[in-house]
């Protein structure tokens, strides 16, 4: 039994969680293969989430297990500053070749927040570089996720980190989010409507003046505010509008990268290039921490001015490149091409989202979103008690053998890559009873 002690449950300030009530019944997990976990007490669980949207290839695959195990006995670290290692660059170039056309400038992070971060202050350094350094505003959208920086929670639209953490970064504003109802409860796929509210940029434009906005960052899907997805032909008016004022798009990319939506990014699935990526999880599956801001070749070229000896980006992590973090990436991303999975969302998109989308009618659900291995079941809130209809959803699925992920009061699913047709089945059949289950 590996239960750990009184005193080192108490130890252990846990990120995102209710520490408390978690610790009064501890959830253990201690091996992980395929599709599944298996708990403290050696039950096996169905993982519904990939983890936390990052194990897209499935766990404990033995070609990225061997690379990393390998890399720790060759090079277990190497200087990211002034120095570098092979794999570094091999990796950078997986990744080009994975991203948008013209997208093949790569910049490594250890996580998704830091790569917002790195995103954010690429864009200024950027405008300023070329002449233009009153482009200092940065646009995010109202429920965007953008993680846990500074940056990230300032462009970011989570009510919670508005509130709890104070003035953040000054010269912010945030356009209107996608989320409508009325309109567009129970679409499948893309909703038909909503391209318009793009034009909320247009707002904030006539606001603040065109020239002082450097970026718009938004999620082609969002995540963590409960699984939003971009209506038909919003993402493309934004790159216009962008493009009409010379503001950089930035696509957080670190839930939709990777295979998540049917294509290697979002951007190739809605056909819409912006000028800078944002990822991290499904680069390394999950494995060793690892993030990445991907860059318009004439951005980079745009930093490499001035005398050749001047450092041209003033940035960059103790941990940017690490050896096994590259050797993981490089063994993850074969994993993918060798077995289809990067495009493998599309073709269960169909399967999915019908599983998904027959739970309408259960009781409390009020709307079902999917996208390509995505996707959201909204329920209606317990008057006076939101989020515990779905927690109660949450454990229950647990319990019968199914990890399932809860934003709010809404369900989020994104199995790893590799889910079979009948492990959609139990996955979308036990969440069926549950709902039927928790009043
Ligand atoms: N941007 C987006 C769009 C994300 O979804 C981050 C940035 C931050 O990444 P890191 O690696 O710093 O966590 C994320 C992370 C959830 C959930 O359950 C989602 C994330 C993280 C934890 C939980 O929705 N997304
Ligand atoms: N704080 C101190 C005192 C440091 O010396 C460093 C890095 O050298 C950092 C923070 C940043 O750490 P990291 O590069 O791992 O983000």
């Amino acid at each position: 039994m590996t239960t750990p002690s009184p005193a080192a449950l108490d130890a252990y300030w846990m990120p995102f969680t209710a520490n408390r009530q978690f610790k009064k019944a501890p959830r253990l997990f201690t091996k992980a293969s395929g599709m599944h976990f298996w708990t403290d007490d050696g039950r096996q669980v169905l993982d519904g989430v990939a983890g936390l949207w990052c194990v897209n290839a499935g766990h404990a695959r033995p070609k990225i297990v061997k690379a990393i195990a390998e890399q720790a006995a060759e090079l277990d670290y190497a200087p990211p500053f002034q120095m570098a290692h092979p794999k570094a660059f091999e990796l950078a170039h997986k990744v080009a070749e994975l991203a948008p056309a013209g997208m093949n400038k790569v910049f490594f992070t250890n996580s998704g927040s830091e790569s917002v971060d790195t995103a954010l202050k690429m864009a200024l350094a950027y405008h300023r570089v070329r002449g233009e350094g009153q482009r200092t505003r940065l646009i995010g959208r109202e429920r965007g996720y953008h993680g846990v920086n500074f940056g990230g929670i300032s462009v970011g639209g989570m009510v919670a980190n508005r509130k709890m953490f104070g003035n953040m970064l000054g010269g912010v504003d945030h356009i209107r989010h996608t989320h409508d109802p009325a309109r567009n409860a129970f679409s499948v796929g893309q909703p038909a409507n909503g391209a318009e509210i793009a034009e909320d940029l247009e707002r904030l434009i006539a606001l603040h003046d065109a020239s002082t906005i450097a970026a718009v960052i938004v999620e082609p899907v969002a995540g963590s505010t409960g699984v939003l997805i971009p209506p038909v032909g919003y993402l493309n008016k934004l790159r216009q509008i962008c493009d009409q004022h010379g503001i950089l798009l930035i696509f957080d990319e670190v839930i939709t990268g990777f295979g998540r939506t049917g294509s290697a990014f979002a951007a190739q699935t809605f056909g819409v290039t912006p000028d800078l990526i944002t990822c991290a999880k499904g680069l390394t599956n999950g494995c060793v921490p690892m993030g990445a801001v991907i860059a318009k070749q004439s951005i980079y070229d745009t930093f490499m001015q001035g005398p050749e000896h001047l450092i041209e980006f003033f940035h960059g992590y103790t941990y940017s490149a690490h050896p096994l973090a590259c050797a993981a990436g490089i063994a993850t991303i074969e994993t993918y091409q060798e077995e289809g999975l990067l495009t493998r969302a599309a073709e269960l998109q169909g399967y999915f989202g019908e599983a998904l989308h027959s739970l309408k009618g259960l009781p409390n659900v009020i709307d079902i979103r999917n996208i390509g291995l995505v996707g959201g079941i909204e329920l209606s809130g317990r008057p006076g008690a939101p989020t515990q209809r779905a927690f109660d959803v949450f454990l229950d699925c647990y319990n019968a053998g199914v990890l399932i992920r809860t934003t709010g009061d809404t369900i989020a699913l994104s199995p790893p890559l590799i889910i079979e047709r009948a492990q959609i089945d139990q996955l979308v059949g036990t969440i069926a009873t549950a709902l039927k289950r928790v009043a």
